[in-house]
């Protein structure tokens, strides 16, 4: 079994930060899996395994390609599955699309103006020009403009996790007594954060940080071997 996975860096490709590619790394740990990490900027993206995606992650395990976060989690499942389970059985797959749909629509896009001035300032030169090309087109506004949005999205997405609070005072993780897959979704969006930013998102007590910090210890604390910036 030989396994690659493409992740994302900027211009110190020993950072990768793409919140989908920390999904996928925390993914491999779990199922117990080791693969050869390719650093990849955003313009390389579309040279890769002669033009297999236009998105990473991109996981290659012996000829099989796969892309996207969640499929790649089922194909490990499916895979792998004397590996400890991702998922849980069907509901929890089921369940999981729940959690990254919050993420993903809730989550993701507060980050945006918290991240976006940070995340630019990281990636190689030839990435800054597509970064802010196609993310301000995306956007319809400058990264400035859209950095100014910082204050008033931090005060919304300390509210807007409350759902995952809630969750926590019932169990130590999404998964309930052990981490799953839901769980990697919404570390990847925190790691995100962690790995481009240093802005102060959570108070220290928030039982979504003392969450967060479990997750960074998982897995020989996989998610710490990458220093906050
Ligand atoms: N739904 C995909 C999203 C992947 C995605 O958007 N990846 C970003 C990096 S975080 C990307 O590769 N973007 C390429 C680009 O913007 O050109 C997944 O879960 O893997």
């Amino acid at each position: 079994m030989s396994l690659t996975l493409y992740a994302l860096c900027g211009a110190d490709p020993a950072r990768p930060f793409s919140p989908h590619v920390w999904k996928v790394a925390m993914a491999l740990a779990h199922k117990g899996l080791s693969a050869q990490t390719v650093a990849v900027g955003f313009t390389d993206i579309p040279g890769i395994e002669a033009g297999a995606t236009k998105t990473v992650p991109l996981l290659k395990d012996g000829e099989t390609l796969v892309s996207d976060s969640f499929a790649i989690a089922r194909y490990l499942e499916e895979t792998y599955p004397d590996r400890p389970s991702l998922f849980g059985g069907p509901g929890g797959l089921a369940t999981a699309r729940l959690v990254e749909g919050w993420s993903q629509t809730q989550i993701h896009p507060l980050l945006t103006p918290i991240l976006i001035l940070d995340i630019h300032a990281m990636l190689a030169p030839i990435d800054q020009a597509y970064f802010r090309e196609s993310r301000e087109k995306r956007l319809g506004r400058t990264l400035e403009e859209a950095a100014a949005g910082a204050p008033a999205a931090i005060a919304d997405l300390r509210t807007r996790l409350e759902p995952l609070r809630h969750t926590l005072r019932h169990q130590p993780f999404i998964g309930g007594e052990t981490p799953l897959f839901a769980d990697y979704i919404v570390f990847g969006a925190l790691q995100w954060a962690r790995t481009t930013s240093k802005t102060e998102i959570l108070g220290a007590d928030d039982p979504v940080a003392l969450w967060f910090d479990r997750c960074l210890d998982l897995h020989g604390a996989l998610g710490r071997s990458v220093t906050a910036a």
